[in-house]
Parts: structure tokens; C-alpha cells; sequence
């Protein structure tokens, strides 16, 4: 039995904006290239631990794109292989939300192949998929995933229980201990390995990490990130691919060749003060070299340069002024495409020091005290409106419209209204 295993796909990503389109070329042949491994595997099961779209930007266009790969895939495994292939899917992030989620626009005409796992087990309904083969179930992203796992443990426990087929978990969020969690991640927002001990799960599935994570074997559960299929920002250097599962030993990792080459470089001054010269003949330099060495090769690339140190005149903005005129002599359709230029260049060394900080949620149950037992209202009306924020907020100002904001300001008052009553 031969499970494929990816994540974070994001197709219709396209970010850098100013080499969009490019980008969400880039996702889309890294979707193929899976595909096209998980035909030549022959496999039986593949498995998409969430982030299949990036909602915001993708187009109809795109959602074709992902149900016609699938389609693909689904009738080449019966072609060449001769059987029918699964599909598992749960919602990331990037996905949409319960009520609008975008894996539905390629979920119809797939009905018989796709399941999307994990919507019904989130508001603790058994929920578990099984062919006489293997048992899969799973959990779609949650901004507070720790207590909506804790809810559902007994259950998961229960679908598990005295059965002895492989036991598969998928979800698309951090789990401490097996990914580097981001600093300042809020204790909410992730799992830890311990969280599945002895709910009979034998392997762990996790996508929203992006970088391939090698499987890790801890009280006899494997757990296993793909990482993404392609960058999902430049500064992610891979490798990129993914995994063929097969019962019975540890998962194998298939690399994937991306459409365009992306160097990360820098320039650091180590802390010395330089003149602005300094800064742009550096980066310079490093762009004509990367410039040569994809036209000697004769491939396309996309360069990052990160800039860094201190300044002896006013202004590092400046800088970028400078070198944004060279680039564009470098940058073309072919060879070097784009130079994502990330300057974080400073006039004087400062030291400031920040208050020792709790998480957010800490602050917010620290602010909202005063309302006595109304607190658990309160504070899950704000877990509700965060999860509102991260599929409705405007990109720009990081806030809701007025006619979506209304109906919680609303909820608030009530809430203190009460308060002033009592
Ligand atoms: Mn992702």
C-alpha cells in the first residue's frame, strides 16, 4: 500500500507581487511534478495536509487547474495501474473557511475520489474514513487548534480504538517538538507530540509547515511534514517535493525541480558602520555575478538580497533608491527575472528593551477580567472574531468593513451591557 504525501501547494500564490504571474506559474508546475510522481509511484492514497489554494489571490482559472490535475492523476492510476486512487484532503489557512472553503470548487466533480477530512470532526462528530485498508481522520486548520483537539481526543481515541489498520491523523498545524514553531506563535495555535499519546494513531500528518521536516519516530507514531511544493516566500530554500509512504517502512522524499532558480544572498557590514557606497556596490556585485551565472547556464532565476548594517549617512531608504536603478538594467524576461531587495540597514545602533510579553490571549484575559463569570463570553466571541479576521480582514489594513465589524460591536455591547446591569 503506497501512500503520496504533500502540502502547502498554494496554488494561485503570487507573491512577490511584482513577478505575480511568474509565481503562480511557479506553484502550478510544482502541483504537476507531484502528480506526476504520485502516477509514476502508482500510488494508492495521496494525501494533502491543507494550504491546496491561496484563496485570496487564486483565480477560476486556477481551481480548473487543480480539479483537471486531479482528474489527471485519478485517470492515469486507473490507466497504468489499474486501480482507483483516494484522495485526503484538509483545509489550511489558505483555504477559506468552513462555510467558504475553496477546496469545495474542485471537491464536486471529484465527489467519488476527493474527501475533505476533518469539518465534521471539528465540531465533535465521529468522523473517520475507511476502505478496509486504512482508517484516516483529521482536523482542519484552527487559530486555537489546542483546545479543539483536547475536545475531540476521546473521540479520536474512540474511531481508533481496537482496529487494526494503519491509523492515519492529517491537520495543518504546528505540532512543538517535531517543527520549530515560530517565536511569539501563541500556545493555542499548535499541538505538541505528546498531544497523540495513546490515541492509537500510527502516523501523523501535518501540513503549515513549509519545510520539509524529516519523519520522526516518538512512542510508536511517525510523524511526517512534506513541507511546501515551492517556495512560499523567497527566503524559503528547500528542498521542496514530496513524500511516498509505504506501509511498513519510513516515508521516502522525492525532490521536485522548481520553475525558476532562487538565490538568497547577503550583504552584512558585521555590525561596522559603512558609507551607503559600501551597501550598493556589495549588492551589486552579488546581482551581476547570480546575472552571469544564470546566462552562462542559460536558466531563469529570481535573486533576494538581504542588506544589513549600519549606516554612516542619514536615510538607508536611500539605498534601495540607488540600487533599484541598477537592477532594472539587470532584470529582463529571461535570465534574471526579478531582485527582491530586503533592506534592513540601520542609521545608528540602538538598544531597546522590550517588557517581558504574554501572549495575546493572556493579555486579553488579563484586560477583560473586570467582567467576572461574563469573561468565557467575552472570550469566545474574541477566538470567533480572530478566526473572522484571518479569512475576512482587508490585506491592506489588517481590519474588517464596517457592515462585517457591526454585528461584534454589537456583541460587545451586549456583553457589557449585562456588566453595567449586574
Ligand atoms: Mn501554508
Amino acid at each position: 500500500m503506497k501512500i503520496g504525501v504533500f502540502a502547502d501547494t498554494h496554488v494561485g500564490r503570487k507573491i512577490p507581487i511584482e513577478i505575480g504571474e511568474l509565481r503562480r506559474l511557479a506553484y502550478r508546475h510544482a502541483f504537476t511534478q507531484s502528480i506526476n510522481i504520485f502516477i509514476e509511484e502508482g500510488v494508492d492514497y495521496i494525501i494533502h495536509a491543507g494550504d491546496l489554494f491561496e484563496k485570496r489571490s487564486m483565480t477560476s482559472e486556477d481551481s480548473v487547474f487543480v480539479k483537471e490535475e486531479f482528474q489527471r492523476l485519478v485517470n492515469s492510476i486507473k490507466e497504468k495501474h489499474g486501480k482507483d486512487v483516494s484522495i485526503f484532503i484538509v483545509r489550511g489557512n489558505h483555504d477559506g473557511s468552513f462555510d467558504n472553503n475553496a477546496i469545495d470548487f474542485v471537491k464536486h466533480p471529484l465527489a467519488k475520489y476527493l474527501k475533505v477530512v476533518g469539518e465534521s470532526l471539528m465540531r465533535g462528530e465521529e468522523e473517520f474514513y475507511t476502505d478496509g485498508r486504512i482508517i484516516l481522520a483529521g482536523l482542519p486548520y484552527h487559530p486555537h487548534i489546542s483546545r479543539i483537539f483536547n475536545d475531540v481526543k476521546p473521540l479520536i481515541g474512540e474511531m481508533f480504538r481496537a482496529r487494526e489498520l494503519p491509523k492515519v491523523f492529517l491537520l495543518h498545524n504546528f505540532i512543538q517538538g517535531y517543527h520549530d514553531v515560530p517565536p511569539g506563535t501563541p500556545p493555542h495555535n499548535f499541538l505538541n507530540m505528546s498531544d497523540f499519546k495513546g490515541l492509537n494513531v500510527d502516523i501523523v500528518i501535518a501540513g503549515h509547515y513549509h519545510m520539509k521536516t524529516k519523519p520522526v519516530e516518538e512512542d510508536g507514531i511517525i510523524f511526517l511534514t512534506p513541507g511546501a511544493t515551492e517556495a512560499i516566500d523567497l527566503s524559503d530554500e528547500g528542498p521542496f517535493g514530496v513524500y511516498i509512504f509505504e506501509t511498513g517502512s519510513m516515508p521516502r522524499f522525492i525532490q521536485i525541480k522548481p520553475l525558476h532558480e532562487i538565490r538568497n544572498s547577503k550583504v552584512d557590514s558585521m555590525g561596522a558602520v559603512k558609507p551607503r557606497e559600501w551597501y550598493v556596490d556589495n549588492a551589486l556585485k552579488e546581482a551581476n555575478a547570480y546575472y552571469s551565472y544564470l546566462k552562462e547556464k542559460g536558466i531563469d532565476g529570481i535573486l533576494r538580497i538581504v542588506i544589513s548594517g549600519y549606516l554612516e549617512e542619514r536615510d538607508p531608504s536611500t539605498i534601495d533608491f540607488a540600487l533599484k536603478k541598477e537592477f532594472s538594467k539587470l532584470v529582463g524576461q529571461t535570465g534574471l527575472l526579478h531582485v527582491d531587495l530586503v533592506n534592513r540597514v540601520e542609521e545608528v545602533p540602538q538598544k531597546i528593551a522590550f517588557p517581558k510579553m504574554g501572549t495575546s490571549l493572556d493579555y486579553v484575559a488579563t484586560v477583560l477580567k473586570p467582567l467576572g463569570e461574563d469573561i468565557d463570553e467575552a472570550m469566545s466571541l474574541v477566538e470567533e472574531i480572530s478566526i473572522v479576521l484571518e479569512e475576512k480582514a482587508s490585506q491592506k489594513t489588517g481590519l474588517l468593513t464596517g457592515l462585517d465589524r457591526s454585528r461584534y460591536v454589537k456583541r460587545w455591547l451586549e456583553i457589557f451591557e449585562k456588566v453595567k446591569i449586574k
